[in-house]
């Protein structure tokens, strides 16, 4: 069965591919799996249709015929325990594998999380000029945590997986800041993964997405 995501109709990033449907969407294609994307507006998230789905009126969704998911962790882990490619069988790799499916969430995303706060909401703050380089500097921290575990290795742990997949989507969003620059083995790793034909399918159908011409009204 086709499984339906849903994304932004319309994504602030504006094809960028840094709203979180991309990271489900790689994931699909990587697996080779065909699916469906219902786009949702701003307002339309918060309707009640889109809340049965989604308790915090988010994007992305994931239906496949009477499972309805949300969150993009257990998105792409769903997609990875039904499908073959994106987790190690061996027991023991497969579970470092999801390791570092968390790591990437729990661990790396949130000070890049408070850090894209910090430029988008805190800006006109008076106090922001002074916050934000201990902003930076707790992703810097992570970033270097990260760098020297990665080393010249191609990835994380042994062949790709969906804990790479996840750890480059993560790492994507600190691109437009400079610190990814920072740590050239990182912007290789992310590099790499940008390369993988799965993930260029997925960026160019958000993208697709988010360069349409406006339908004409009526
Ligand atoms: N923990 C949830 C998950 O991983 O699925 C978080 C989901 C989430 O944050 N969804 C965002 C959303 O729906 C879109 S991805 N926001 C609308 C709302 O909360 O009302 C976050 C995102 C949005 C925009 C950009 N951008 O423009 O660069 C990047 C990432």
């Amino acid at each position: 069965m086709k499984p339906t995501i849903t994304a932004f109709e319309s994504s602030p990033d504006r094809g960028l591919g840094l709203a979180r449907d991309t990271r489900v969407r790689w994931a699909l294609e990587e697996v080779g799996q065909p699916y469906e994307v219902r786009l949702v507006s701003f307002r339309a998230m918060k309707e009640p249709a889109h809340l049965a789905r989604h308790p915090f009126g988010q994007i992305p969704t994931y239906e496949e015929g009477d499972l309805a998911l949300f969150e993009t962790g257990s998105i792409v882990f769903h997609i990875a325990e039904r499908h073959g490619g994106l987790l190690p069988s061996d027991a023991g790799a497969r579970a470092r594998a999801i390791t570092w499916m968390f790591a990437a969430l729990s661990t790396v995303e949130p000070p890049i999380l408070e850090l894209q706060s910090a430029v988008v909401h805190e800006a006109d703050k008076p106090w922001s000029a002074a916050r934000l380089p201990l902003v930076k500097d707790r992703v810097r921290a992570r970033l270097d945590q990260l760098s020297r575990h990665l080393g010249d290795a191609d990835w994380l742990d042994g062949a790709f997986s969906a804990g790479d997949l996840l750890m480059v989507s993560v790492l994507l969003r600190t691109r437009r800041s400079g610190l990814l620059d920072e740590f050239p083995n990182l912007a290789a790793y992310v590099a790499r993964g940008e390369a993988r034909p799965a993930y260029q399918r997925a960026f160019a159908a958000q993208l697709e997405v988010n360069t349409r011409e406006p339908r004409p009204a009526g």
